[in-house]
Order: C-alpha cells, then sequence, then structure tokens
C-alpha cells in the first residue's frame, strides 16, 4: 500500500495581501517543501509525494486537490502573513483523518506556542525538515526525531535540533513540481513590470546554502528571523553538477539562487567561480548578496557568471539607522558596491528597512535622497516597508522587552497582527509616526511600482 503525503504551501491570507504588494508570485519554486519532499521521494519507494503549491492556483482549487489526494500525511510552511490559511488547510486535512506536521521559518521560531493554542497541528518541525518529517512518517519513535516538537501526555516535548551537512542530502528533485507553470508566471511577472531586456526565459530557483555568515558572526540584523545560527554551504562541484541536470533535463537557461546571502563565504564562491562549466555555462538570474562583499573580484566573477542582477538590503540612507538596525554595511560600502555594479552592467534590486531605533524625520529624507541616488545608479527595483518585529528576530526581542502592551498581546500569540506589530514598533522605537515611515516607502516604491498603496489599520 502506497503512503501518501501532501506538501503544502499557502498564499497570503486575504487581508495581508499588503505586505506583499511588490512581490512577483507564482514563479518561485517553494524550496523547503521541495527539499523535505526530494529526500523523501529519494529514500522512501512506497511512499507518494505531492506538493501543494496554492501561487499555481486559488484556494478552492488548493483545498480540491487535498480532498482528492487525501494523504495520511500534511506538512504546512506558513509564515505569518499565511498563518489564517494554513490553519484552514490544516482543519481540513484533520477532517480527511491526516496527520499534521508544520515547519519552515514561522513555525520554528514559534512552534511551541502553536502546538499549545491549536489542537489541528500534530507536530513541528524545527528548522531542517528532511530528516524529521522522514522520521514522522516512517513512524520513528518520538524521542528519537532530532528537531520534533511534539506533545506527550499533555504535555510538550521539545527535542533538540541537529542540523544536517548539506553534502549528505540529495539533489533537489525538479520532477515534483510542474516548472513549466513557474517559467510562465516568471515571464508573465516579467511582462507585468515592464521588463523586457533581460536574457532569461527559464529561471530555475535553487538553493546551495543554508545561513548566513553576518548572522553566525553578529547574530545578524535586527530584524532578521532566519532560523539558522551558522552557515552551511553545499560543494558547489555538486551544485553544478545539478544546474547542468536542470539545463538538460527542464531547458533551464539561469538560476535563481535563493539563499539569503549568495556571497556569504567568499572562499565558497570562488570555489563556485572556479568550478564553472566553461563552456555553456547557465547565467544567474538573480542572487540575494550583501553590499560588503561586491568588490572589484566579486564583481568581475559575477559578470563572467553572467549574472543579471542581484538584491541588495541597503535599508536606510543613514548611517546611524543601518548602525542601530545592525547591518554590516554602511552608506560608503552600498554605494561603492552600486558603483561597481553599474559599471558591470549588473543591475541590482534594493530594499530598505525603514523604522530603525531613533528613526526621525531627517533619517527619513536620507534613505528617500539615497534611494534616488541608487536609481541613478542603476538600480532596477525598490522594495521599501516599514520594519516588522518578527519573532526569532532581535527587533522582536527588544518590543517584548520594552512594551508592556506588546508582550500582553503577543506572548501566548501565534496569531500575530502586523498592523499592530508595525505600529508599536514605531512608537516605543521611532521619532516619526508609522504614517511618516509608510509616506517615505510609498515615495521609494513608487519611483518604479506605480500603484504601492499600504496602509496601515
Ligand atoms: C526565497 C525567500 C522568499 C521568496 C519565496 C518564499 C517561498 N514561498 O518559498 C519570496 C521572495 C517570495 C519571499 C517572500 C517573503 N519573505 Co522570504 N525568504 C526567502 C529566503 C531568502 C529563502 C527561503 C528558502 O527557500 N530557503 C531554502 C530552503 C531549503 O530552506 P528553508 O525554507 O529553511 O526550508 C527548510 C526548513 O525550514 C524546513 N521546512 C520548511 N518548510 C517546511 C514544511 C514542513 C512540513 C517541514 C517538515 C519542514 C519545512 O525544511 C526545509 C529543508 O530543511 C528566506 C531566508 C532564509 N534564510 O531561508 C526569506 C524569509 C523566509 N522570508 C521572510 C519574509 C519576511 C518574507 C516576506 C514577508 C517579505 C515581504 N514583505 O515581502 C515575503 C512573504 C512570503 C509569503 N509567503 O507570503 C523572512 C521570514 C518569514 C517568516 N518568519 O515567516 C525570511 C526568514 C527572511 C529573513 N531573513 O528574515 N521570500
Ligand atoms: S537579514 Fe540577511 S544579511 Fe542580515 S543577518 Fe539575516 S540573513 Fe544575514
Amino acid at each position: 500500500m502506497i503512503m501518501k503525503v501532501a506538501l503544502a504551501i499557502p498564499r497570503i491570507d486575504k487581508k495581508y495581501e499588503k505586505f506583499g504588494l511588490d512581490v512577483d508570485w507564482g514563479w518561485w519554486a517553494p524550496l523547503g517543501l521541495l527539499t523535505v519532499a526530494s529526500y523523501i521521494k529519494k529514500n522512501n519507494k512506497d511512499i507518494d509525494v505531492l506538493i501543494l503549491d496554492e501561487q499555481l492556483m486559488d484556494q478552492q482549487a488548493m483545498k480540491m486537490s487535498l480532498i482528492d489526494y487525501s494523504p495520511e500525511w500534511l506538512g504546512v510552511s506558513p509564515d505569518y502573513l499565511t498563518y489564517e490559511n494554513s490553519l484552514e488547510l490544516a482543519r481540513l486535512a484533520k477532517s480527511l483523518k491526516a496527520k499534521v506536521v508544520f515547519g519552515g521559518h514561522f513555525a520554528s521560531n514559534l512552534g511551541k506556542t502553536m502546538l499549545k493554542n491549536r489542537t489541528e497541528i500534530d507536530y513541528i518541525v524545527m528548522q531542517d525538515g528532511e530528516l524529521a518529517m522522514d522520521g514522522l512518517i516512517n513512524g520513528k519513535d518520538f524521542f528519537e526525531i532530532n528537531n520534533l516538537i511534539w506533545r506527550s501526555n499533555g504535555l510538550l516535548k521539545v527535542n533538540k535540533v541537529i542540523l544536517s551537512k548539506l553534502d549528505s542530502l540529495p539533489s533537489i528533485d525538479y520532477s515534483l513540481l510542474d516548472l513549466d507553470a513557474y517559467f510562465i508566471n516568471y515571464l508573465n511577472n516579467q511582462e507585468r513590470r515592464g521588463i523586457y531586456d533581460q536574457p532569461f526565459q527559464k529561471p530555475l530557483t535553487f538553493t546551495s546554502q543554508r545561513g548566513c555568515r553576518w548572522r553566525e558572526k553578529s547574530k545578524g540584523c535586527l530584524f532578521c528571523s532566519c532560523i539558522y545560527s551558522v552557515w552551511r554551504g553545499r560543494n558547489p562541484v555538486s551544485v553544478w553538477e545539478d544546474v547542468v541536470r536542470a539545463r538538460d533535463n527542464y531547458g533551464v537557461d539561469s538560476m535563481v539562487f535563493g539563499e539569503d546571502d549568495f556571497l556569504s563565504s567568499i572562499e565558497w564562491f570562488n570555489y563556485f567561480y572556479e568550478k564553472r562549466p566553461k563552456k555553456n555555462c547557465l547565467g544567474i538570474r538573480f542572487a540575494y548578496v550583501n553590499a560588503c562583499a561586491i568588490n572589484k573580484t566579486t564583481v568581475k566573477q559575477l559578470s563572467e557568471l553572467n549574472c543579471y542582477q542581484v538584491f541588495i538590503g541597503f535599508e536606510s540612507g543613514d548611517n546611524n539607522c543601518l548602525r542601530k538596525l545592525h547591518k554590516e554595511a554602511r552608506i560608503e560600502q552600498t554605494l561603492a558596491a552600486a558603483r561597481l555594479l553599474k559599471e558591470y552592467g549588473i543591475k541590482f534590486n534594493a530594499s530598505f528597512s525603514l523604522g530603525a531605533p531613533g528613526e526621525s524625520k531627517r533619517s527619513l529624507e536620507k534613505s528617500y535622497v539615497f534611494a534616488q541616488k541608487l536609481k541613478e545608479l542603476g538600480a532596477n527595483g525598490f522594495n521599501a516597508y516599514p520594519l516588522l518585529p518578527i519573532p526569532g528576530s532581535k527587533a522582536w526581542n527588544m518590543i517584548m522587552r520594552k512594551s508592556k502592551e506588546f508582550y500582553e498581546l503577543n506572548f501566548d500569540q501565534d496569531m500575530l497582527e502586523p498592523d499592530e506589530l508595525v505600529r508599536l514598533w514605531i512608537k516605543h522605537f521611532c521619532l516619526v509616526t508609522a504614517e511618516e515611515v509608510l509616506l517615505v516607502c510609498e515615495k521609494i516604491n513608487n519611483m518604479f511600482f506605480h500603484d504601492w498603496n499600504f496602509k496601515l489599520i
């Protein structure tokens, strides 16, 4: 008898769509679920895995697919913006008699609270999900499943967290997805944005690293809720083998690297660069990078890797705010990085997180002027949002300590109210109002995206 496992990633809850206004949906493969599914498929011949991605279907179709498939297990990857939809799927799965597991960033950070509050969730997997999910569906003794939070006689048990060596995990199995659907959405998004000059048609979302060196070294940026405290990278040789296989099997023409900071380890990147195929090397459509790692050498290497665009978290145009945000780079470095990228013809997208501790009218104005400068230097997109304290981030801990009101609203909550979080954060840490912060976000975003319209309730 074949056992059925469904892995689902829901869409942003309707009321929070404004937090993803400038995200291009539907082209980014759900890497977290895909890596878990690839592991299960590789290690269990008698288990069928189905990935349900709500970016590719509406909510009703998602529910109908779950009912039709009727799995024994449902795994969900929620975040704070998709949590309501995630719980709805969990309840549906329970009505089908499935066991429900939540994993990923949000679940790792709030897992205990989730299990306390929600009977529709049976288990939480913290951080790496491959071995834990595999252990669960294979009936392994709960005490022996690392990374698991579970209930035993009404009490919560939190097992220890062990991270895998990335090279011990199998390659991502893209046959588990309908890749063509993601490619079509990619092209539609480019058209919607009026981008006609980019050279790629079939970019593959891929992951070769987990975590970030800045976080490992310094506990990371103030708003960061990344769950990995150490950086890990896969052997670049096997990364290239996978990339070439994806080109041969699916006609992929470029890669999108989903890690936090593709240049986190310069040694790793140098080796990756050295091992590139010398003929027909695929391009890089997009990678997240840290401005500090952009120098003459790395930018030249990126250019030789045929990199079209990078995404940089600039966050603010004011050094004092950058210090308070605990960013590694300062204005001088970010400007130097932007100039080098321009010189080598690599486009960059700039994100801003406004609302640093001490944010003032003057620092907001400096960020706006800075964004204009970046546009002159070749930025081809902006994402500016008010800082949101997320569980797992330093910002979350700071406001929990500072505001009794915030603590009382949130200490036992797994359903967060992002509007409230933003307002309280700004009230307690900034010298400006939430509306003043939003106005500058709007001015920055609208340099490219003309209908960005975000109001807090
Ligand atoms: C790529 C990416 C995106 C992509 C795609 C996300 C997607 N749907 O797949 C895009 C650009 C769309 C995106 C958007 C956003 N993102 Co994002 N994103 C990332 C990034 C850089 C990589 C994620 C990834 O694919 N990693 C690779 C995979 C292999 O690792 P993984 O996700 O950790 O998965 C492993 C485990 O977590 C676990 N696991 C994951 N899911 C499940 C499920 C089950 C059942 C199990 C058992 C295990 C399991 O197993 C996996 C393998 O070990 C992360 C940063 C990071 N460090 O991961 C931020 C990150 C996840 N994003 C973040 C944020 C804030 C956002 C946005 C809200 C930003 C915004 N305002 O627009 C939006 C909202 C997204 C949404 N769903 O609504 C935050 C935190 C989110 C949170 N705590 O809920 C992160 C951590 C960034 C940060 N440093 O703070 N994002
Ligand atoms: S936001 Fe990015 S660069 Fe900053 S600590 Fe987190 S993962 Fe690292």
